[in-house]
């Protein structure tokens, strides 16, 4: 008996094409549409992770890459499978996330179908790039150049597969990863020659490093720069954790700076930005950077040099390989750097800033939550924050071990992401624990992924900080004399959501309660959802400020 080996189609030769490019994890939704790709896919050794929702998916896959360093693989069906997608997407792309967003796609001739839209288009216009599988022959080299393109130019590709393409038979074919080493770009010579001088003169110079910093692991050559240089070493969010442990690291700049941090910031002549954006929110509006201060910007990215503020000298460069190459040139400066500083730093966090407890009527203060957490919590951590009012809590008083341990998806400002995004990165990150904190409204937003954190047991604690209230929203009109009853609601039960979809809960009211997590943390067996009832009253400062 003879037997013939029908040859693969498109759609299989996408799903082994990624496998053998090294994708181990996938996260997606399935229909027909991406059905026999990510089958595939899966057959040939990589997880698939099923979110209940594909805005969730995209999510998951945006923050195991941030966590990883991975490029972040997410699958969806055609049409609303993704456009489902949008809001995440949006997010992965201003954030820079290394993703590829596989869709399938309506046939070019199938004018009528319900499915048609021009997805090209629609990623386009929320920041993403596109690739297609233009035909069985080509499916492979499709594959590659999506996924390298993911990866250098650090951004979301949708690789879109035809329904009419991806029957098609394909010819097997072995696809290498490419070989060759992509090298960070160096400053030239008169850029550092003018940053030279800058240092020379400066007498308070301050370090912000960004996320860029981060992807180029600049830590070391930055922490000796600013050895040389005697100076502050500060990060803007994104780059948050990117110095812990160092004496000298003040943390974030910007609305979440520490009064001892953005003391230290605004009194400083220079400003040395490696790849970070220096947006409103890491310079306070500007007002962190000092009267007559001069600011250098360093960045891979051109277009990002003076964008969001004047700056005095720019350099297209690496974070790592600029900071290495002036420590080369020999730049000296006075700084600042004595034991009274030290001292100062080492009690200037906002875990050491005294303040008025607003607990009140069995809801607490969210200080007093996120600052009994973070003793509570094992520092091997990685926590992951929603947007809205509350995320300044975990932001100032959680510490991470790295950068690797914050997910800060705040690049869109949309609410409703932190759930998935803690997901994405509790997956990539096993060995760590990981902390998503919540808004009740993003929490709601997120509700399918509840399943998803129960079914997957996922060993992971998601915190609620619960105000019944878009807080953000009563924070920023109440001043204003408007009536705010339009963005409250009747408390919910997160105990009793988390329950019902197959997860441990707690419900908190005051510091006391949280002795109830020890028992899990210690077995960390499946997730743990807890309720935390928070004052609707207290406003942070920074909220306040931007507001204003
Ligand atoms: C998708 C989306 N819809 C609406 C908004 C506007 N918005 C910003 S913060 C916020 C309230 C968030 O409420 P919650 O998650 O409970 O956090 P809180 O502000 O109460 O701490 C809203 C609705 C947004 N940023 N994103
Ligand atoms: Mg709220």
């Amino acid at each position: 008996m003879s037997v013939t080996m029908e040859p693969p189609t498109a759609a299989e030769v996408v799903g082994r094409t990624l496998a053998a490019l090294g994708v181990r994890d996938a996260f997606g939704v399935l229909g027909s549409g991406n059905f026999i790709a990510t089958q595939a896919l899966h057959a040939a050794g990589a997880a698939f992770h099923h979110a209940r929702h594909e805005g969730g998916a995209i999510c998951m896959a945006d923050g195991y890459a941030r966590v990883s360093g991975r490029v972040g693989v997410c699958s969806v069906h055609q049409g609303p499978g993704f456009t489902n997608a949008m809001t995440g997407l949006t997010e992965a792309a201003k954030s820079r996330t290394p993703l590829l967003l596989l869709a399938g796609e309506a046939p070019a001739s199938a004018l009528r179908s319900n499915f048609r839209l021009d997805q090209s288009a629609l990623a386009v216009t929320v920041g993403a790039v596109t690739e297609r599988v233009h035909s069985g022959a080509s499916a492979a080299a499709d594959v590659a150049r999506a996924l390298r393109r993911a990866e250098v130019e650090r951004r979301p590709v949708l690789l879109s597969m035809p329904l009419d393409v991806q029957a098609q038979p394909a010819p097997a074919q072995a696809s290498e990863p490419p070989s060759h080493a992509l090298h960070a770009p160096a400053p030239s010579a008169a850029a550092v020659a003018e940053v030279a001088e800058l240092i020379a003169v400066s007498r308070r110079p301050v370090i912000i490093a960004g996320r860029g910093a981060v992807l180029s692991g600049a830590r070391e050559p930055l922490e000796a720069l600013g050895d040389v240089l005697g100076a502050v070493l500060a990060t803007s969010a994104m780059g948050h954790g990117l110095f812990a442990g160092s004496p000298w690291a003040v943390g974030i700049s910007g609305g979440f700076a520490s009064p001892v941090a953005a003391r230290l910031i605004a009194a400083s002549d220079l400003v040395l930005s490696f790849g970070a954006s220096l947006t409103r929110w890491t310079t306070r509006d500007g007002a962190l950077i000092g009267e007559g201060a001069k600011v250098v910007q360093i960045d891979v990215d051109r277009e990002a040099l003076g964008a969001h503020l004047p700056v005095e000298v720019g350099v297209v460069g690496d974070a790592a390989a600029t900071a290495r190459t002036l420590v080369d040139a020999g730049v000296r400066s006075v700084g600042v750097r004595d034991d009274a500083l030290a001292a100062e730093i080492a009690d200037g966090s906002w875990r050491d800033d005294a303040f008025t407890d607003a607990s009140a009527d069995d809801r607490m203060d969210p200080r007093t939550l996120s600052i009994a957490l973070d003793a509570l919590l094992p520092l091997e951590r990685t926590v992951a924050v929603d947007s809205g009012h509350f995320m300044g809590f975990p932001a100032m008083y959680l510490r991470v071990p790295d950068p690797a341990g914050f997910v800060f998806t705040q690049a869109f400002q949309s609410i409703g992401l932190g759930l998935a995004s803690g997901i994405g990165a509790a997956i990539a990150r096993p060995d760590r624990l990981t902390v998503a904190c919540l808004g009740d409204g993003g929490a709601l937003m997120a509700l399918p992924e509840l399943e998803t954190l129960a079914r997957l047991r996922l060993p992971m604690l998601v915190v609620v900080y619960n105000d019944a209230a878009y807080g953000a929203e009563v924070h920023h009109f109440r001043p204003h004399g408007h009536p705010v009853e339009l963005v409250q609601f009747p408390d919910t039960d997160f105990a009793a959501l988390a329950q019902a979809a197959g997860a441990r809960a707690l419900t908190v009211r005051r510091a006391e309660d949280l002795a109830a997590l020890e028992p899990w943390l210690a077995e960390r067996d499946g997730p743990l959802v807890v309720d935390a009832k928070i004052t609707p009253d207290f406003c942070a400062e920074w909220l306040e400020e931007a507001f204003k």
